[in-house]
């Protein structure tokens, strides 16, 4: 026998089975929309991706780009001189070289002689890579009495230079 209470928590029981159901069944239905929306949207970016060719737009100009557009546009694109493919630009090396060289240097002479041979060092570095360097006069030569300057250019690939001097001053010793 059913005392009241007994009925009541049936009843509670009830409603909180078919509330849990309910809500099962339309949880089951929005992940049912959510894939069916997932496969859409990957159908339709597969499609699209079919449906485009990658282009070099305005190659061998300052405005050069790849670029994806659709296959029905890539012939107007290549009677306008873009290519198909890839742009197959290289980037402009625009940095030049950094040239290292020493402080002025003077060099004390015996009376009498008149040059005196002085070594330096002088070095350069470039962000791509340094193709020339060189100093005149370069280091092991023989310097006159007086003021002479050495001047040190590097040079990269992209023909980017940089110019850096000091100088060797050579005096008699008293
Ligand atoms: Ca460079």
């Amino acid at each position: 026998m059913l005392t009241h209470n007994t009925k009541k928590n049936n009843i509670k029981f009830f409603y909180s089975y078919s509330s849990q159901v309910g809500e099962l069944q339309m949880k089951r239905k929005m992940i049912s929309v959510l894939l069916a929306l997932v496969m859409l949207t990957l159908a339709t970016g597969v499609f699209a991706q079919q449906e485009k060719v990658t282009i070099c737009h305005k190659p061998g100009t300052e405005a050069e780009e790849t670029l994806s557009v659709a296959t029905p546009a890539l012939k107007a694109h290549l009677a306008h001189g873009d290519s198909e493919g890839e742009c197959s630009f290289t980037e402009t090396d625009t940095e030049p070289p950094t040239v290292t060289v020493p402080a002025d240097i003077t060099q004390g002479i015996t009376a009498g002689e008149t040059n005196v041979i002085i070594y330096y060092d002088a070095s350069a570095s470039d962000n791509v890579g340094v193709i020339s360097f060189s100093c005149t006069p370069p280091s092991g030569s023989s310097f006159p009495l007086g003021t002479t300057s050495v001047i040190c250019t590097a040079s990269d690939a992209a023909l980017n230079s940089t110019t850096a001097s000091f100088n060797v001053t050579i005096v008699e010793s008293s």
